[in-house]
């Protein structure tokens, strides 16, 4: 269980991984035409390995509040040549973030590791997508869709109402097909939650050990911090570092974020501290 296939790479989860965000969304690269913008998401993967991501996320949908949607073949074209030119020229997993059954099957032969569905293969087709290939996938839990999930989120009880989806999503997997060996589950925070209801989540993140699967999370510079802390977005390094670590702590095996360098010594310091004998030789 320790252990992750993710294609042609093996992930060992014995100690927390942190996944690097890469955004190939039209809004992410403002400056310039597209060859710039390709030269600049590599350049951020290997800036993000270098800091030590040992997962790249690769996004060609927007899934913040409110945004809109995108065409198959526009995704395709975002995400599938960024893929290529990293297998070709780094050693990482590759994740790719998508909802859509094409994507994830062109993902898959491009050279994916992992898909990371903000949806939980809900959509038409990716359940069937994904028994054509043998990639790990996040299930991650979602309130209603991102144009219209913060209008009013509501739960029983946020925690136990959130497990029992992923509960069913791994059921539904699994009859299908898909083994639970290659699964990952997320509480999805930020994703149709109030902030009060974001932080029960957290403060609970625990109770997802019961689902037996490795847990990822994802709250790098999200309005949980910046509500909280009323902070904008370039003023939430340090809310997104200690929630990461708090995540560890509950048992979170991967953390998604933008700051990689920062997380990772942030969690450097946690384990060191956690156990002081890794600082020998040092
Ligand atoms: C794509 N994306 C944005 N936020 C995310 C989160 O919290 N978890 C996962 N798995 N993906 C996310």
């Amino acid at each position: 269980m320790n252990q992750l296939k993710c294609g042609d790479k093996v992930l060992s989860l014995a100690t927390p991984q942190v996944m690097g965000i890469l955004n190939v969304t039209p809004d992410s690269f403002s400056d310039g035409g597209k060859f710039k913008q390709f030269d600049s998401a590599l350049l951020q993967v290997e800036q993000m390995l270098k800091d030590g991501a040992t997962i790249i996320d690769i996004g060609g949908e927007s899934t913040r509040p409110g945004a809109a949607d995108v065409s198959v073949d526009e995704e395709l074209s975002r995400v599938i040549p960024v893929i290529e030119a990293i297998k070709a020229r780094f050693d990482t997993v590759i994740s790719v973030d998508t909802s859509k059954s094409e994507v994830m099957s062109a993902a898959a032969s491009a050279g994916a590791g992992m898909i990371n569905d903000v949806r939980a293969l809900q959509n038409d087709g990716c359940l069937d997508a994904m028994t054509t290939n043998d990639l790990p996938i996040c299930l991650m839990h979602m309130q209603g869709m991102p144009r219209t999930m913060q209008a009013n989120p509501q739960y029983d009880n946020v925690t136990s109402d959130i497990i029992d989806f992923i509960a069913e999503r791994i059921r539904v997997c699994t009859e299908k097909g898909i083994e639970k060996h290659r699964l990952l589950v997320d509480p999805g925070f930020g994703f149709g939650k109030t902030l009060m209801q974001n932080y029960q989540l957290l403060n609970q993140l625990s109770a997802f050990k019961a689902l037996e699967l490795p847990v990822l999370v994802g709250i790098s510079r999200k309005s949980m911090i910046g509500n909280l802390l009323d902070a904008d977005v370039e003023n939430r390094l340090a809310g997104s570092l200690a929630a990461a670590l708090y995540s560890v702590q509950q048992g979170a095996k991967i953390i998604r974020v933008h700051d990689v360098k920062e997380t990772v010594d942030a969690l450097s310091v946690l384990a060191a501290a956690e156990q002081p004998e890794l600082t020998r030789g040092k």
